[in-house]
């Protein structure tokens, strides 16, 4: 209830009471984002871009896309899922305010098998090969370790040709980084 007065040009004045409801306006979602593309086993960061005229917001998280929300609501506006299948996998989000507004959207993660991963890297090796970076020798070297010993071979191979001077650290590196999430991905799907 608020009070009113109403004053007119001629300085007459009348005053009386009305009710006046305020609908409350759900949050608005500007964006959702996922760091992928990930491997199996890894964890992928959600981030939600959100905002409310005038609320509060909390935020939740369904990882595996069930609508059965896993993470929150917090009021944190990033959280990490960890994903444990291949695909094209959705991740339910929502934002809530303080007055029973709801919004939903969601994001795809898409998600490779540490098989995938290697069959990629060896895509990168080849890109190495027919740039000149590696001569043939050199990459099919690198392909053998990778199919056979990822763990020692492969990685101690890129840091060797990076000691030497035939990849560049920005060439090298990237390789390793990427043989280390396979090795984990496939240390923690058998975990
Ligand atoms: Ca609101
Ligand atoms: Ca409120
Ligand atoms: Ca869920």
């Amino acid at each position: 209830m608020i009070g009113l007065r109403v004053t007119d040009d001629d300085g007459l004045t009348a005053t009386g009471t009305a009710t006046i409801s305020v609908t409350n306006v759900a949050p608005t979602i500007i964006a959702v984002t996922n760091n992928g593309p990930i491997i199996t086993n890894e964890s992928t960061l959600i981030t939600i871009s959100a905002s409310d005229p005038i609320d509060p917001i909390s935020y939740g998280f369904d990882c595996d896309g069930n609508n059965s929300y896993e993470v929150g609501p917090q009021a944190s506006n990033s959280a990490y899922c960890l994903i444990t299948t291949a695909g094209s996998i959705l991740v339910n989000v929502q934002v809530s305010d303080d007055d029973g507004g709801v919004t939903l959207d969601s994001t795809t993660v898409t998600v490779i098998t540490p098989q995938e991963a290697i069959a990629k890297l060896q895509t990168d090796i080849q890109a190495l090969i027919n740039g000149g970076q590696l001569n043939k020798g050199q990459g099919n070297a690198l392909i053998r370790n990778l199919n056979n010993g990822i763990k020692n071979g492969f990685i101690n191979a890129v840091k060797g040709f990076i000691n030497g001077g035939i990849l560049t650290t920005a060439e090298g590196h990237p390789l390793v980084n990427t043989a280390n999430r396979i090795i984990a991905a496939i240390e923690k799907g058998n975990g």
